[in-house]
């Protein structure tokens, strides 16, 4: 079915989560909804006020904007618009915005009648954002943990608090996350190769088929995971990698609060090297 004619037969209203038909229509391509309206809302806010945070910070190299959470001395209190409170009023903004754009995709997945993967998939990333500025913070007892918005400073707080545990890399969920990221861009490289050179090949060629894919993998290793394993597979990957980061941080600190090279202590204390 052509897009123009498929998009006449599922734009119809029902499929919303609240609100009714409130906002139940399309402007051009774009489903609006209520969560589109929540996303606009609290996407404006948090620009605004990042805006406003830059304005009257030193400087307006895009690079070096650096909004920071209050001083550790807050604690989990509210702090004054310029020392601190504007960030804390981002972080309400950007996670009022990602949850409405998460509950948009929810609503387009029930009106379409498919499944929630894609809504269930952002989740783990708006997971592990909320671990970093709202659950570690909170467990460790001060908004002044959480990670400052700024292109180059959120880096200097990633590498600070790296080295505030030695060296990040013994970090066993870190290890774990690390290498399920790689394992994400070889799975997505192998596939993504395999159907081009497939679907799309040299002028007046045929485009071949699934079999030709799966037979690829038969002759290299003995075994195709098939074109629907294959992406069970990368989600499996993907969303792996993000709850692995999400427990990477959210145990430095609050269940882990010496290096982590010595968390290997167990290791050297097993009875077998006595
Ligand atoms: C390609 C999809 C498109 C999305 C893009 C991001 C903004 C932010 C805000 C000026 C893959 C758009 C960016 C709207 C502008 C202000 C205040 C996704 C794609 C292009 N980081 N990070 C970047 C964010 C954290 C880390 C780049 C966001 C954690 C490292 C970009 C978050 C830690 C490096 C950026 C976030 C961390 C980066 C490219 C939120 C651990 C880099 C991102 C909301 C996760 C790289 C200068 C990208 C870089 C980079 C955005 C969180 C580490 C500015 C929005 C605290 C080590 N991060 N980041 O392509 O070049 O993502 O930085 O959690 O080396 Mg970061
Ligand atoms: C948090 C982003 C969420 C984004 C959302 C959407 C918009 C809209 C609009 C484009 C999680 C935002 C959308 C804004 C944009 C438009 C229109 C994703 C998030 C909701 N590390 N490390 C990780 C590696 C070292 C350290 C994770 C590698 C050092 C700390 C990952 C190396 C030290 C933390 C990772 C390495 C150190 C991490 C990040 C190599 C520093 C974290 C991915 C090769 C000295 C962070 C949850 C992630 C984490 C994290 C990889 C090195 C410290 C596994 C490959 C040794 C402190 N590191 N790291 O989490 O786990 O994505 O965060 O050296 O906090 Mg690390």
């Amino acid at each position: 079915m052509a897009m123009l004619s498929f998009e006449r037969k599922y734009r119809v209203p029902g499929g919303t989560l609240m609100g009714g038909d409130l906002f139940d229509f399309w402007v051009g391509p774009f489903y609006v909804g209520v969560f589109g309206v929540t996303t606009i809302f609290f996407s404006f806010l948090g620009t605004a006020l990042i805006l406003y945070g830059a304005a009257i910070g030193p400087t307006w190299n895009v690079w070096q904007i650096n909004i920071a959470p209050p001083d550790i001395s807050y604690g989990l209190r509210f702090a004054p618009l310029k020392q601190g409170g504007l960030w804390q009023w981002i972080t309400v903004a950007a996670t009022g915005a990602f949850i409405s754009w998460a509950l948009r995709e929810v609503e387009i997945c029930r009106k379409l009648g498919i499944g929630l993967h894609v809504p269930i998939a952002f989740a783990v990333a708006i997971g592990a954002y909320l671990t970093l500025e709202v659950v570690r913070p909170v467990l460790l007892g001060a908004w002044g943990f959480g990670f400052p918005y700024g292109i180059l400073s959120h880096l200097d707080w990633v590498s600070n608090t790296g080295y505030q545990y030695l060296h990040f890399h013994y970090n066993p969920a870190h290890m774990l996350a690390v290498s399920f990221f790689f394992a994400t861009t070889l799975a997505l490289s192998l596939h993504g190769s395999l159907v081009l050179s497939s679907v799309n090949p040299q002028k007046g060629e045929p485009v071949k088929t699934p079999e030709h894919e799966n037979t690829v993998f038969r002759d290299y290793i003995g075994w195709s995971i098939g074109t629907l394993g294959i992406h069970r597979l990368g989600l499996f990957l993907a969303l792996s990698a993000g709850f692995w980061s999400a427990v990477c941080i959210v145990i430095s600190g609050p269940f882990w609060s010496r290096g982590w090279p010595e968390w290997w202590g167990w290791y050297l204390n097993l009875p077998i090297w006595r």
